[in-house]
Order: structure tokens, then sequence, then C-alpha cells
């Protein structure tokens, strides 16, 4: 039985985790949750995720959530070289940190100022672009300390995947990224040199920034958090 993927499109982290799915040659069957058929949210599937969040894998019986916890999994499960998540302890930490880092403050920042407002009734604050452009001016600070091509080192790991489904929604909105030259040579590079991954990854880009200008109709939708606009 091959390896269960639930997803949703455009979701940053289950594209990271499609993008590792893909590198690591892991065959899966995907299970497309239309985020606007609010599948996610039923009792059904909270018992795969009481968080009624994507992504989520089942493995054989193992069901896992949260997308860095599933990605430390398929790199340790399905080895394929050692370097995507590598064993050397402080390569491994940085790998570690990159994960945390978007978890609790690159991704954050930049779900609450750029992809919260598209879907829901939220809007672009003040405070959410200043944290956003802290989180910048700090990934950018490790690219310049580390002074590697990619997150953590030389090679992809599965921190990339994590920073760059995060970054594409700043391109989605048309973000300029230019006062922050090593993020946007590191995008670029990882683009130019990963066309397989990238390709599962851009037309995200196209989705998102879609809405921008064509709010989706969630009017329907009874969300346990988030305000729903009013159509
Ligand atoms: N920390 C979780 C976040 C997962 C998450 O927030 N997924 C979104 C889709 S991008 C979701 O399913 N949200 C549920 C909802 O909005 O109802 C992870 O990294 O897997």
């Amino acid at each position: 039985m091959s390896l269960k993927f639930y997803s949703t499109v455009a979701s940053p982290p289950s594209l990271a985790v499609q993008q590792c799915l893909t590198y690591l040659d892991v065959p899966f069957e995907l299970e497309d949750l239309l985020y606007t058929s609010g599948r996610h949210m039923s009792e059904e599937f909270a018992k795969i995720n009481p968080q009624k969040e994507l992504p989520v894998i089942d493995d054989n019986g193992f069901q896992l959530s949260e997308s860095n916890a599933i990605l430390q999994y398929l790199a340790d499960k399905y080895p394929k070289d050692q370097t995507l998540y590598p064993k050397d302890v402080k390569e491994r930490a940085l790998v570690n940190h990159r994960l945390c880092f978007d978890l609790s403050t690159y991704y954050k920042h930049i779900c609450d100022y750029a992809v919260n407002p598209l879907l829901f009734d939220y809007q672009k604050t003040p405070l959410s672009l200043k944290l956003t452009r802290i989180a910048l001016s700090n990934f950018n600070t490790y690219l310049e300390r580390t002074g590697t091509k990619y997150a953590a080192t030389n090679n992809v790991t599965i921190a990339d995947f994590q920073l760059v489904t995060s970054t594409m929604c700043l391109e989605a909105i048309k973000f300029d990224l230019s006062d922050y030259p090593l993020i946007q040579k590191w995008y670029s590079t990882y683009k130019q040199e990963n066309p397989a991954l990238w390709k599962i990854v851009e037309p995200s880009v196209q989705i998102l920034g879609y809405l921008v200008n064509n709010p989706p109709d969630l009017s329907k939708m009874e969300h346990p958090i988030h305000p729903i606009r009013k159509s």
C-alpha cells in the first residue's frame, strides 16, 4: 500500500511535504481535500488529525501531521542521500533551527500578513508588515552568517522546502524582496537548480496571486477560528 498524502491546494506546508516526497521518490496517493469544502474540519477527518489541519501522511497506518515532523520522518525513513537531512550533529541542528524559525516566525508572520487576509476577514496591518520585515531580515542574516547556497548548508535540505513555500506567498502578492538580497539570491538559485521541485510550488504563485483581487467565497463556511468575509 502506498503512502497516503492528505493535502490541499496552495497550502505552503502541504507543498513542502509534496516536494519532499518527490525529492525522495516516495510513491504516494494524493487525497486532495478542497479547502472550500471544509472536509478537513469534519469529525471524520478529526480522527486522522485532531487539529483538523493539512498536511497529514498515513504511511501504512502510521498517521502523522505537522509538516516539519513529516519532513523529518520522511527524510529519516526514506533516505536518498546524506544531504537532505544531514546526520552531522551541527548541520542537522542548523536544519532543525531553520525549521523552527519557519514555523515560529517566518511562515507565521508571512501567513498573517500575506495569506490570511486573502482568505478571511483580516486586514494587512502595519504590525503584521513589521513582523514580516523582521522575519525577512532575520533570514537574510542567517544566510549571511552561514554563507551557504541554501538555507542551512550548501545543499538542499528539508528546511529549504518550508522556507521556499513561505517565500512563495510573498511572491504571490508581489512583495518587493529587494531589501533582502541574500533571500532573493537563495530563492532564485532554488528555482533554477531544482526545476522539478519548483514545478510543484509554482502554480500556487498564480493561485494565491489570483485571490488578491478575487477573494474566495467562503460565506457558507463556519470556521471555528477565522472570521469569514461576508460576500
Ligand atoms: N503547523 C501546521 C500548520 C498546518 C496548517 O495550518 N494548515 C492549513 C492549510 S495551509 C490548514 O489546514 N488550516 C486549517 C483551517 O484553516 O481550517 C503544519 O506545519 O503542518
